[in-house]
């Protein structure tokens, strides 16, 4: 029954909008930040993923980004991504905002997407600030320099501590104050910017609904909750619009 109302709230909004996190990749073998695979060697992300562990120690942070690189390089995008990717031309004011660097809803075919922690894929380099595809895996060097001026690269991505890049912000914002309904997937809802964002929607009379197998902080803010993973349910719903009249 949920199925169906859920089917009918996307058919029936103007402005659908989905926020995914860590769990949309889960069923592609990505492991998550908190779940019970989120460490790394002794490390947490908050650990690893700041600008002073970079400072400290390039090459303990780059060895975890090309550890991971390494093992997203061989996963492919899930059922969750596809149909996400599928509701771009299901849905035309359809837009999609992650917190995912892995690729995999670009990979999907995803486009109208915000990647607001940026892409494990790129890096910048620390003094041009210039930003390049790198799919090397392994990376050739550990920790990678610029072939032009020979500093330091970092990977393109926000780390804790760090501002999202205003040109992604400022898309967010649009898309968040235009949002009927946001379809909040696979996050713990507890990295802010991002676990504001259902907030914003809420009081400005949007719809919430959740897709997580646990309860996060942000289930009390939604409407319809899915304890249940995203590849198993958005095809459900997917599903459920085909009868849609
Ligand atoms: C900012 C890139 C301000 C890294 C990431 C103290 C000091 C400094 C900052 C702060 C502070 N206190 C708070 C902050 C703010 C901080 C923050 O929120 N910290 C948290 C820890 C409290 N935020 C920031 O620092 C942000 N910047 O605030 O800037 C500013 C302004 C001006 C000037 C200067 C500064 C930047 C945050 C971005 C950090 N970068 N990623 C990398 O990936 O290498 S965040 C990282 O966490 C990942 O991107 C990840 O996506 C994200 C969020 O985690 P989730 O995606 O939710 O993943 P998680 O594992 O937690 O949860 C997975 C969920 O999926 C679970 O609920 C699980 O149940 C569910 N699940 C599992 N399987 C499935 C599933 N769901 C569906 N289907 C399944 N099959």
């Amino acid at each position: 029954m949920i199925i169906e109302t859920a089917a009918r709230w996307l058919q029936e909004a103007n402005h659908p909008l989905a926020l995914t996190g860590a769990g949309v990749s889960a069923e592609s073998g990505v492991p998550t930040f908190r779940g019970a695979d989120g460490l790394w060697r002794t490390y947490r992300a908050e650990d690893l993923a700041t600008p002073s562990a970079f400072e400290r120690d390039p090459r303990l942070v780059w060895e975890w980004y090309d550890e991971r690189r390494r093992s997203i390089a061989a996963k492919s995008p899930n059922a969750a991504h596809r149909i996400l990717a599928a509701w771009e031309s299901r849905f035309p004011s359809f837009h999609l905002i992650t917190q995912n660097v892995d690729g995999l809803h670009q990979a999907a075919g995803s486009t109208r997407l915000v990647p607001m922690h940026g892409h494990i894929w790129e890096t910048r380099c620390t003094r041009e600030q210039v930003v390049e595809e790198n799919r090397e895996v392994p990376l050739v060097s550990i920790p990678p320099t610029c072939r032009r001026c020979g500093a330091l690269l970092r990977p393109h991505i926000v780390w804790f501590g760090e501002p999202i890049p205003a040109e992604w912000m400022g898309a967010i914002q649009k898309l968040i104050a235009a949002c009927d309904l946001l379809l909040v997937i696979g996050t713990s809802g507890i990295v802010f910017p991002a676990a504001g964002f259902a907030h914003d929607v809420k009081i400005s009379g949007g719809r919430i609904i959740e897709v997580n197998p646990d309860e996060t902080p942000l289930s009390d803010l939604s409407d319809l909750a899915f304890r249940d993973p995203a590849a198993l349910i958005l095809p459900q719903i997917d599903h459920a619009l085909a009868n849609i009249h």
